[in-house]
């Protein structure tokens, strides 16, 4: 139902009515209303301005958190919260503060401590995840750094993990690499293209897991992976594994070595386990050859690592 006006008084603390006994759905906190209505009482009680309204989040400012689309001039840099000299923690324990500063606020003693710059807090994605030895799509761009150099194998640098940093970062660079940065030493030492990087999960292409959102000619058939004599094993991924193979590229030397069809990549609902020892039930029909004979135990072949 729209509700018109200030959305029928809910973002004032004064004329915002609980729809719940519990005054739970009527925010509790500062942060939680933006009130802007000139004719609320206490329009005047919080500094959220109508300009604000319109271009920030304003419940997150100041929740020690950092979001990067308040982390501008107008949403007043996120009420603090990216710089680490002015965010406050919203709990005791000092977490909310402690992730992913990005300080840019000119007017905060802390401005320059970090490497962030107004360019990067524009052009990168998630601008935390900015040299952290993963290579993140988003940030994989000129005004972004090339995501600080995690996208190139030459370049990437593993996290620190001797840091207390959380161990799923142990095996940092190894989630797949997009070399497009021109000055990297090894930008043409893969086959990841611009056009690639804009219109395919390049992170993905490559990384010896079957992706079928890349499995077409635009993305290289996903540089291998669906093919069993394409893919190539990667430190993290064995090929086939977990995927299943879906070879359509007309290029692969076993193209035909497979039963799989183009025409399957429509038909079959899990496509990468088309053929891989285990009866998929979504697969199990006539068009998709009832997935690859993996549903009859006299037709089904144990296949893949
Ligand atoms: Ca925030
Ligand atoms: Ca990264
Ligand atoms: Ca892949
Ligand atoms: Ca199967």
């Amino acid at each position: 139902m729209h509700v018109p006006g200030f959305d029928g008084g809910d973002c004032c603390e004064c004329t915002c009515v609980s729809v719940y006994d519990d005054d739970y759905s009527c925010s509790s906190t500062d942060s939680g209303f933006a009130c802007v209505d000139p004719t609320a009482p206490c329009v005047d009680d919080d500094d959220i301005t109508i300009e604000q309204a319109l271009n920030c989040f304003p419940r997150e400012f100041g929740d020690g958190w950092c979001d990067q689309e308040n982390n501008n001039e107008i949403c007043g840099y996120d009420g603090g919260d990216c710089c680490e000299c002015t965010c406050v923690n919203a709990w005791d324990d000092d977490y909310s503060c402690a992730a992913n500063s990005a300080c840019i606020d000119p007017s905060a003693p802390c401005v320059d401590d970090d490497d962030v710059t107004v360019d990067m807090v524009e052009n990168c994605g998630y601008v935390g995840s900015v040299g952290n030895g993963w290579c993140d799509e988003e940030n994989n761009n000129e005004g972004c750094g090339y995501d600080g150099g995690d996208c190139c194998e030459c370049t990437c640098q593993p996290l620190d993990t001797d840091d207390g940093t959380d161990d799923y970062f142990q095996n940092g660079c190894g989630n797949g690499f997009a070399c497009i940065d021109p000055n990297a030493p090894c930008v043409n030492d893969d086959d990841i293209t611009l056009d690639i990087v804009e219109n395919c999960d390049s992170v993905a292409v490559g990384n010896g897991f079957c992706d079928m959102d890349n499995n077409n000619e635009a993305c290289a058939y996903d540089g291998g992976d669906c093919c069993e004599c394409t893919c190539e094993d990667q430190p993290n991924q064995e090929c086939g594994r977990w995927s299943g193979f879906a070879c359509i590229d007309p290029e692969a030397p076993c193209v035909d070595e497979d039963s799989f069809t183009v025409d399957m990549v429509e038909s079959c609902k899990y496509p990468g386990s088309f053929g891989n020892g285990w009866c998929d039930e979504d697969n199990n029909i006539e068009e998709c050859a009832y997935d690859g004979g993996d549903c009859c135990e006299c037709t089904c072949e144990v296949r893949g690592p």
